[in-house]
This record gives C-alpha cells, structure tokens and sequence, in this order.
C-alpha cells in the first residue's frame, strides 16, 4: 500500500521490537508518576511471558477476543502487546465502565479471555460473561504468578496486515456503543500519518495525557506514537486537570494528549505555566476554542495542534502542524488522507459553505455489526456526522455535530461559534449553546455558563447577550442563559449536550 507495509505484518513487532531493533533494549519506555520505569526490553519481556500465559493457560488462538480492562498504567500496556503479539484481537475497553455495559460490549464481541485489574475486576465479575477465562494483573491479581514462570521471549504470529488487531467502542454521548475493527496495519498508518507529518515526535520525548487507553485517542497518543520512534510515556491512572497540570511540570513532559475542557480548566487554574517545557500539545474529542488557543499560546508561546479523530477512522485525520496552524481551525487534512465538504447527495459543496465532513484515507470505518455501516460510509467516503466549513486555502472549520444544529427563525446557528464568542468574555470558564424549543421561532439559542468562581462582581445574563452581540451577528446571541457550576461530560471530555436540552 501507499505507507509501504507488506501483506505480512504484526504490529506489536513493529512497534516493541522493530523499535528495540534500532534504539537497543534499554531506553526508558515506561513509568508512572511513583513506580519504577519499565525499559524498552522490560516492557517486551513482560509482554513476551503474557503472551505466553495468553497461549498455554488461557487458551487463546489466533483471532481469539481478549477484553483489556485496566487504568492507564505500565501493566494495561504489557497485556494489549501480549494479546497481539499472541494474534488476539485486543478488544479495549474504559476503566469506568460498569457491568451492565460490559455485559452489552461481550454480546457484541464473544471475548474468550479477560486480562483485568485486579481492582476492576468485580464489574467484570458482574457481567457474567460466557465462557470467559479471566487473569488480573496488580498487586492482588494472579497474572504475575502464571507470567513469572514462563520464558521472556516469544515468537511473534505472523498475522496479516490487514487482520484485526483490535475492537474499539465509540464513546457516543448518546445510544449504545458500537465496535469499530481496526487492522494490524491500521495501528501503524495512525503512527505513520498524524503523528509523523504532524506531531514530529523524537526518541528523547516525554509523552504523558489524559485519555484512557481504552479510547482510541488514548491509545494513540499514550502507546502507538511514542513507542514507534522509542520515546518514552509517563501513565496516569487519575489525570484531572490540575494532576495532569503537575505530572507535566515535574516529570519533563514534553508532549500532551488531552481535550479542550482540560485545557480550559488548566488556564482557569491559573496553572498554565506548568505546560512551559511542553513541546507538542494535541487537543481532540471536541473543537478547541480559539479563545482557549490564544490564552494558552500567550501565556506559554505553545501553539495547541487541534486535531479531529474519531473511533471509526482510529485515529485524527484533519490537523495542522506549527507554522501551518491556524487557531480556530481545526487544519488540513492529513497527509495520506483526503476530506471533503459534501452535500446531503454526496456532491462537495463550494468553498465557504457548511456541508457533512467526509474523509478517507488508510484507516476507516469498519462496524462489526448491525451498526449502520451504511450510515457512516457513503458516496465512497467517511461521513462522520459533523458539519464544516472548507476555505479557498483547504482549512477545515468546524461548525458543530451536524445533529446539534439549531434552527431558529430559519436561521441556522452552530452552537459552538456562539460558544466561541461567549469564551471571548473575561469571566466565563465554560459554556454549552444547545437548541430549547420555542413557540414563536421553533427553538431559541440557550447558553450554559459556568463562570470563573474566583470573580470579583456579578455578570449577569445581559451582560453575557451584549457581549456575544458585539462579537457575531445579532441573531445567534443567546436568547436564553443559565449558570451551572459545572457542565455534564463523559469521561472522554465530550459535553453531554442530550442532557442539557
Ligand atoms: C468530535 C471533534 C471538533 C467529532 C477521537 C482523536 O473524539 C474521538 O473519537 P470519538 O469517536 O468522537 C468522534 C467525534 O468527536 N471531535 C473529535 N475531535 C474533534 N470535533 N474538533 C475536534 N478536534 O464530532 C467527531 O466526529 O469519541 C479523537 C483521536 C481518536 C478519537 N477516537
């Protein structure tokens, strides 16, 4: 194919012992903010014995499903390694899950083996799964036992490129979960494309984020990019804000996966000096305001690098490297993909007009069932459900999910500019604009606010209305404004706007 793979391909060799093929076995790769750091070969050989516990004592065959359930930390990775490299597929999962959703995720998928905290593991206990032959890791688990027998090397399955190498759930705010397959050469392409055109990232990096490595964006950021060129990835298994605004300052980081509402709450902390040694900061799972790219940037010099992904393209296909930034917009696409603005018959829209955002490229949507393929992939493209904006110079502007337009007056208004605007004013943390229906003009525009706890006066309602007034055109001021002190969000920092309309 175009990045040059073979039909032949493993991706965890790729990534642990092609890299340990070149960079020697001793380079850090792994630590957390108190534990020991794991080397390259460490982390091989951990994998390596999993692998093994996988094969002679769990069963598992080629193919086999292998649900990961843990937080963000050295051991998660060894076992998501040991599963490919075993030719599993590593069916991932988010650590805050409770049983009711595992036990939907397993109909869905047929895991025949689990490797699970041993903290985490009574959900998983709960979801009575079928047939499922559980290990745990940590302190209390009983996989170091079975691994510390068994030999630290391991002969790789040869699986083809284009085996699945894992499952991944979409975080949908809203309806059920649905699993994504995503090929051993998928893993690499995501490696190969964002992060080497547009990330950059060098062997001397210090990788930390917030997301869990259960999602895509997680996985990516916390393992994928930093293990294909040896650099190394400092885990957090809490990452609020302020934690992760620390872990950064202590431990040297010098490149930052998280998603807008972290980088918000950073410079409402008053803490965004902490990111003064970062190099690289990513921002993706909602659009980044410009308001909150300006801030950061003035007070720091790092220019955030927006970047839209999703769960069915694996990873982000729409970014924009440095010099080539342009705040407010979400960038290009990335090399080895194209995107387009399309209209409801699948035909591009002129330049400067909203249409649906569709995107193709190495990776792409593949549901594993009864999930609406056709839906997501149309006219031969990924259509992934958000309206954009394209200018004459290629760069996309995200205007909002195309479900969350909002019809007013026969005007339509994307909520996030109005957010944008409302971000503009001194003493708003946060805000949602979603659609309330109205009488007279169907639905009117509505803002949650959270303001800056730490204000010194009252800004009230029509203060909020004039100032996003000045900003844009008149009609999309917010007709209504409410004050909340926090805003509902999923444990992927995805405003939950279903709950505020
Ligand atoms: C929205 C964005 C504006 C957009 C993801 C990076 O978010 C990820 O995957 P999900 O499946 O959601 C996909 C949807 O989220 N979105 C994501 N990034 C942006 N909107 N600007 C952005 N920068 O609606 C998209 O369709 O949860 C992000 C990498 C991997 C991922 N899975």
């Amino acid at each position: 194919g175009p990045l040059g793979y073979g039909d032949r391909l493993n991706c965890a060799t790729e990534l642990l012992d092609a890299t340990i093929d070149r960079l020697g076995p001793d380079r850090p790769c792994l630590r957390t903010p108190d534990g020991p750091t794991w080397s390259y070969g460490e982390l091989r050989a951990h994998a390596n014995r999993i692998a093994h516990v996988l094969v002679e004592d769990l069963g598992l065959v080629p193919g086999g499903r292998v649900l990961l359930r843990g937080f963000n930390e050295p051991w998660l990775v060894a076992c998501w390694f040991a599963v490919l490299k075993a030719g599993g597929v590593a069916v991932t999962t988010m650590p805050l899950l409770r049983a009711g959703e595992l036990a939907t995720m397993a109909q869905m998928c047929a895991p025949t083996v689990a490797l699970c905290d041993a903290r985490l593991v009574e959900d998983l206990q709960k979801a009575a799964i079928p047939d499922l032959r559980t290990a745990t890791f940590g302190a209390a688990g009983d996989l170091g036992v079975l691994a510390d027998g068994k030999p630290e090397s391991f002969d790789d399955v040869d699986t083809a490129a284009d085996d699945v190498a894992l499952l991944a759930f979409t975080s949908g705010t809203t309806g059920r979960p649905k699993a994504t397959m995503h090929f051993h050469r998928d893993v690499l392409a995501i490696a190969d494309t964002f992060s080497a055109h547009v990330l950059r990232p060098e062997p001397g990096d210090v990788f930390t984020g917030s997301p869990p490595i259960g999602f895509t964006f997680g996985l990516g950021g916390l393992v994928v990019f930093p293990m294909r060129v040896g650099a190394s990835v400092l885990l957090l298994e809490k990452a609020t804000p302020d934690l992760l605004a620390d872990a950064i300052a202590r431990h040297g980081v010098t490149v930052v996966f998280t998603a807008p509402t972290a980088y918000k709450a950073i410079l409402a902390a008053g803490a965004a000096d902490k990111l003064a040694g970062v190099r690289r900061a990513v921002s993706a799972g909602e659009a980044l305001p410009e308001a909150v790219w300006r801030a950061v940037h003035e007070a720091t010099g790092l220019k955030i690098i927006d970047g839209i992904g999703a769960t069915e393209m694996l990873h982000i296909f729409i970014s924009a490297a440095d010099d080539d930034i342009r705040p407010g917009s979400t960038g290009r696409a990335v090399p080895g993909y194209t995107a387009a603005v399309l209209d409801d018959d699948g035909q591009p829209v002129p330049d400067g007009t909203p249409g649906h955002l569709a995107v193709r490229g190495p990776t792409g949507c593949r549901y594993l069932r009864g999930d609406r393929q056709e839906v997501y992939v149309r006219h031969g493209w990924n259509v992934t459900g958000d309206t954009y904006v394209r200018d004459a110079d290629g760069y996309f502007h995200y205007q909002a999910r195309t479900d969350d337009m909002i019809v007013s007056s026969g005007y339509n208004i994307a909520g996030p500019e109005v957010e944008q605007a409302l971000l503009g004013h001194p003493e708003v943390v946060d805000c949602a604009v979603v659609g309330a229906p109205d009488e007279e003009r169907g639905m009117i525009v509505k803002a949650f606010v959270v303001l800056n706890p730490d204000r010194t006066r009252d800004v009230p309602a029509e203060e909020l209305q004039d100032f996003v007034k000045q900003a844009i055109a008149p009609y999309k001021r917010p007709r209504a404004v409410e004050f909340l002190d926090e805003l509902p969000r999923t444990s992927t920092g995805k405003l939950q706007r279903y709950k505020l309309r």
